[in-house]
This record gives C-alpha cells, structure tokens and sequence, in this order.
C-alpha cells in the first residue's frame, strides 16, 4: 500500500483537520502529515497547490486524493476493513453516519460564533437565537446517542460505546463547548471528558500549545 499522508491546518484552528487526523489516529493508522498554518498572506496559494477546492483536510494515498473530511474517513474505512471505524451494528452505524452528516453540513451559526481555539478557555459570548439552538441540538444528538437502547455502558465511554469517526466528527465542539463555558449534564460532560482525553486528543491538545500562529482576533483568552 502507497503511504498516506494527510495535509492539515494548524492544530490549534483547524477543527476539519481535527475531525480526519482524530479518526485516522484512533483507529490506528500511520500516515505521515505536512501543515498549511490557516489566515497567513500565502494560505490560500499553498492550500490551491493541494487541492482545487483549497481546503484542509486533503488525504494523499498514491495517486489518489480525497479532500473532504467525511470522505476521508469514508474512504479509508473502505480502504483498512481490519481497523475499527464506524459501529458494527447496521442500525448503530445507520445512527453513527446520520449524527456525522448532520455535524459536516449544519450548526453554521454555533461554528461561527464559537470558533474553535483550543488553547483558548474562559471566554463568554452572547449566542445568537440560531446559534444556542444549534448547542440544543447537539446536545441532544449526544444523548439520543448515549440513550440508545441495547447500549451498554460497559460497551465504552463514547457515543456507540467504543471510539468511532462520529466522536471524532464531535471532538472540535467538545473543545469549543470546554473554550466558551457550554453548561453540560453529567452524562454529558463525562462523554465530553472522555474525548479529550483519548490519545489521540491529548497529542493535538499538546501539539497545539506548542504552535505560534495567532489569528488576529482569535489571541488565546480573548
Ligand atoms: N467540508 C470540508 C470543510 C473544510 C474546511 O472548511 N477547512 C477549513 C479549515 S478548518 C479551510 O481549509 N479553510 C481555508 C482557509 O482558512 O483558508 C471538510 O469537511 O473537509
């Protein structure tokens, strides 16, 4: 098999990034990463040098490229059967890719009122009337997850019990809900917890505190 390599934005904004470098790496796959940091005067040309569409996440494997989040995580659970990817379960799988669509096409107003900063905490906002029903609404996805019948709890911490694409499709708004003070229940503040802390999360977290970049108006605190 050709390597795979996956070009990502800066750790620290890049919530798409996150999603397919957070499930790449909890299943277990080695590939190799390059970084366009995002908002610098040559982004936009060194990012068009990747892909047409000018966005990250971009998975390179051979020849072939794949420039979307959601179809990155498709195509490698295609491409690496053995690993574990979406539940095993036909409905819980039905219910894990519904819950990842919904995230990779909705929730525009809570994207872009609560930016992802991951070192950023304590900030407060005033959220508009879409965006705190867009938090309503991904609070209850959650639970309806966490409340699935037949679902044990000795199954795992995570929405299907074991880590799968769709926590990962969700771990940029467990850092957003941690930066902007999102009141959560118990149940749901333990999954919250439990996606920062997976390897893979700490690792980004780390790799995070490390960077330099600062998007103006995005200074950490702020
Ligand atoms: N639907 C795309 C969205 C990708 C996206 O919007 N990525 C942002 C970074 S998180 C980006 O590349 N923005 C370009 C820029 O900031 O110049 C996906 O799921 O991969």
């Amino acid at each position: 098999m050709p390597e795979l390599k996956l070009i990502i934005g800066n750790r620290n904004y890049s919530s798409w990034s996150l999603r397919a470098w957070l499930a790449m790496r909890q299943a277990g796959l080695e590939f190799r990463e390059e970084m366009v940091p995002l908002d610098l005067p040559d982004t936009r040309q060194r990012l068009l040098e990747y892909s047409d569409a000018g966005r990250v996440p971009v998975l390179f494997h051979g020849d072939l490229k794949v420039w979307d989040s959601l179809a990155i995580i498709e195509y490698l659970a295609e491409t690496y059967p053995d690993q574990p990817w979406w539940p095993e379960d036909p409905a819980a799988r039905a219910h894990a890719r519904a819950v990842s669509a919904e995230m990779h096409s909705g929730f525009a107003a809570l994207r872009s009122e609560i930016p992802m900063n991951i070192r950023a905490t304590g900030r407060k906002v005033d959220l508009s009337e879409q965006a705190k029903s867009d938090v309503a609404r991904v609070l209850a996805l959650w639970q309806g997850c966490l409340d699935q019948k037949g679902r044990k709890k000795a199954d795992g911490s995570f929405l299907f019990g074991p880590f799968c694409p769709a926590d990962a499709m969700f771990a940029p708004l467990v850092s957003r809900f941690r930066t902007y003070g999102i009141e959560l229940t118990d149940s749901l503040q333990a999954y919250a917890d439990a996606v920062w802390t997976t390897e893979g999360m700490i690792w980004w977290r780390d790799a995070s505190d490390q960077e330099s970049w600062t998007i103006p108006g995005e200074e950490v605190g702020n």
